[in-house]
């Protein structure tokens, strides 16, 4: 992108107009705005400091998924397998749901990618990344909608949860540590969830997926605090490397330990929303790292981009 777009873009009124004219999408906010009080235009900029709390609201971050889940009459029809993952949610903010997709769905996915790459029906981003396969095929919107994992995240989170987008990797993204409530953010906080599909087999060499378990439980990294200059009508001066040193100089000051997720082809990953994570240096560049990441939100809470402050866009039915 030209240095022109990217100073157009730190101006908070073009994003209005932008937002104007994708009014309905952004119509999934309104019952929202007016449950939480919050007296805004739909398609004004939104950030954190908007709101009275920084604090996550879901109820495995209030209480603990020990003592709340095994009372919940939901919590019986998971697999024992599903239920012990449950139970450490809200010590680890992670789970693992080894072969849960089959061949079949994970070739059809892979299908799909090559048919939309071919096509050139998504622009990749960074080289190889799709967003937002999910808009453009059935197949993959269908994965997304896949009843048993819904059912769990709609546990996990306490709330019926609905797909924003999906983000098809075909090689390692080499993303360094980071929480995704930066880039997808809620009112209240810790009403987002994250999937992680492996469409390959990963090994130390095509860059796997890392993690630091517990780090869900830090306070959420928000703009203020490491890019306070933004004002009504400008973003803050601060870029994403400031923001990535911030959360590294954190877990620096916590020790945590970093684990590496080595998946097989089928496997499922899933993240709290403030769980810090990111993608391996691919020590072979050659090598490809097929995977799919779908984030989901809460449907009634408030959706936005703490680091753009906008709204999010999306077209929610029945809402
Ligand atoms: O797949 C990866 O390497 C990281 C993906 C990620 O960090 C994300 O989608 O938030």
């Amino acid at each position: 992108m030209s240095n022109f777009f990217l100073l157009l873009k730190r101006f908070k009124p073009v994003h209005w107009l932008y937002n104007m004219l994708h009014y309905k999408s952004l119509l999934h906010n309104k019952k929202a705005f007016e449950h939480y009080n919050f007296h805004k235009p739909l398609f004004i900029s939104l950030s954190s400091k908007d709101f009275p709390d920084k604090k996550s609201q879901a109820w495995f971050d209030v209480g603990n998924s020990r003592q709340l889940a095994p009372n919940e009459a939901a919590f019986s029809h998971f697999s024992a397998e599903v239920k012990e993952q449950i139970i450490n949610w809200s010590e680890n903010g992670f789970m693992t749901l080894p072969s849960f997709f089959d061949n079949d769905i994970v070739d059809s996915i892979n299908n799909e990618i090559d048919r939309i790459t071919s096509k050139h029906l998504i622009r990749p981003a960074h080289d190889s990344r799709l967003a937002f396969a999910n808009k453009i095929s059935t197949v993959i919107k269908n994965v997304t909608y896949t009843p048993q994992l819904i059912s769990i995240l709609n546990f996990l989170l306490g709330k019926e949860v609905v797909p924003f987008q999906t983000l098809n990797f075909l090689k390692g993204s080499n993303q360094r540590a980071h929480s995704d409530s930066i880039h997808m953010t809620t009112y209240p906080l810790g009403y987002l969830i994250a999937v992680w599909i492996a469409l390959e087999d990963t090994n130390e060499n095509n860059g796997p997926l890392f993690y630091y378990p517990g780090s869900h439980q830090l306070p959420y990294l928000l703009n203020n605090d490491y890019n306070e200059s933004s004002t009504t009508l400008k973003l803050g001066i601060s870029d994403y490397t400031d923001y990535e040193n911030a959360v590294e100089d954190i877990i620096q000051k916590n020790q945590f330990e970093k684990k590496v997720f080595f998946a097989k082809k089928g496997d499922v990953f899933i993240w709290h929303a403030n769980l810090l994570h990111g993608g391996s240096n691919i020590t072979d560049l050659s090598l490809t790292r097929k995977s799919m990441v779908i984030h989901y939100y809460a449907k009634d809470v408030i959706k936005y981009h703490e680091i753009t402050e906008r709204p999010s866009l999306m077209d929610v039915k029945n809402l």
